[in-house]
């Protein structure tokens, strides 16, 4: 099998090759890696590092000129899902895209500590957002006595989000997992820093390819061994990407995958008597009537509640932003659009 068709080749990439990139001479090709400033790509022939990444991410597909001169990206095709979130350590509000062309997202809960619910919840509505399926995979479970309470409880905070239970250590759940990724289709990783995702996908390959780290005693985190997105192969056009643990996950335009997780939540609204009712302390406010009577949990308003606020000052942020750049745009050049470059001074758990 070529090599492009192991990194996710398949007729719908076909399809906006044709479309996109009509000049000859060009080859599709996909950014298995973009870091520091360069590019891994997958071409039919073979892996190719260019450098400078324009803005491409992990997963994007582009048209590779190679006639003759020096190989060179000469377009991006249009994604069908991006991964986002605002970029850490960054006051002015920008996105930062994890990945590109990804089909399925698991959200990968470690076993070997406490559930973070809140942090479920916000991965979720990230996963939800990128236009990818999200999948939540749980992972340790030798490690774990309680694994069953775990389960269930998850399975009842996800509400039809699929869960899979699974054990690189004891070779648990890695066949169903990888049944979950079709042909062509890409899985991302995302979860914290030693929740086992790199161990996973070594598990998943059957090779020692992906660095994985030694828990620290005592708190029970990873050392930050896995320091790039990255495409990993599954054979049979199945794609898996691993990701550095994620510190922290705020929000990027993420109002769809919230409605999305949220739907019990924001079904209540209309029941509210007050049709522009705040949810504080009206009365016959229908969210706290569902907190008071034990149909809604006080922790998940409060969390849904958190992430609203979130994205509403984002938003506000944004439109001033928009508006300086409206009236200095005229005596200014354009800004640099490029993405992915200040992430070289960023800790090497958090890119
Ligand atoms: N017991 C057990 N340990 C695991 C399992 N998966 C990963 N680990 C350990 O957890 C630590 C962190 O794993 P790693 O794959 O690097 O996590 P990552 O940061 O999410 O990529 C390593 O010491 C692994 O050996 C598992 O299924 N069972
Ligand atoms: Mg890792
Ligand atoms: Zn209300």
């Amino acid at each position: 099998m070529d090599t492009l068709v192991q990194y996710g080749f398949t007729d719908r990439v076909d399809g906006l090759f044709s479309s996109f990139a009509p000049t000859a001479g060009t080859l599709p090709a996909r950014v298995i890696r973009a870091d520091r400033g360069r590019v891994l790509l997958a071409r039919p022939q073979g892996l190719l590092h260019l450098d400078g990444d324009g803005g491409l991410v992990t997963g994007d597909w582009v048209g590779v000129r190679d006639d003759g001169g020096s190989p060179a990206v000469v377009c991006a095709l249009p994604r069908w899902s991006t991964l986002q979130r605002k970029r850490a350590f960054d006051p002015s509000s920008q996105a930062q895209v994890l990945g590109a062309n990804i089909d399925l997202v698991g959200v990968v809960v470690p076993l070997d500590r406490p559930l973070s619910t809140n942090r479920l919840e916000r991965t979720l509505v990230a996963a939800c957002d990128s236009g990818a399926v999200p999948i939540v995979i749980l992972t340790k479970a030798d490690l774990s006595t309680r694994f069953d309470d775990v389960v269930a409880e998850t399975i009842a905070r996800v509400r039809g989000v699929e869960v899979l239970t699974t054990s690189a250590e004891a070779a648990d759940g890695l066949e169903e997992l990888r049944g979950r990724i079709g042909t062509g289709q890409t899985l991302a990783l995302l979860g914290p820093s030693g929740a086992g995702k790199s161990s996973l996908i070594n598990a998943l390959t059957g090779e020692d390819r992906q660095d994985t780290g030694a828990v620290r005693a005592g708190d029970g985190r990873g050392r930050h061994t896995t320091t790039a997105r990255e495409l990993v192969p599954l054979g049979d056009g199945a794609v898996v990407m691993d990701t550095p643990g994620l510190r922290g996950f705020a929000l990027w335009d993420a109002e769809d995958g919230l409605s999305e997780v949220f739907g019990d939540v924001e079904a209540l609204f209309p029941d509210c008597r007050f049709r522009d009712c705040a949810h504080d302390r009206e009365p016959g406010c229908a969210v706290h009537a569902a907190i008071g009577s034990g149909l809604l949990e006080e922790r998940r308003w409060l969390s849904y509640r958190k992430m609203e606020r979130e994205l509403a000052s984002l938003h506000r942020r944004q439109s001033v932003a928009e508006q300086r750049r409206r009236t200095t745009s005229s005596h200014r050049p354009p800004r640099d659009a490029g993405m992915g470059k200040d992430d070289r001074n960023r800790p090497a758990d958090d890119r």
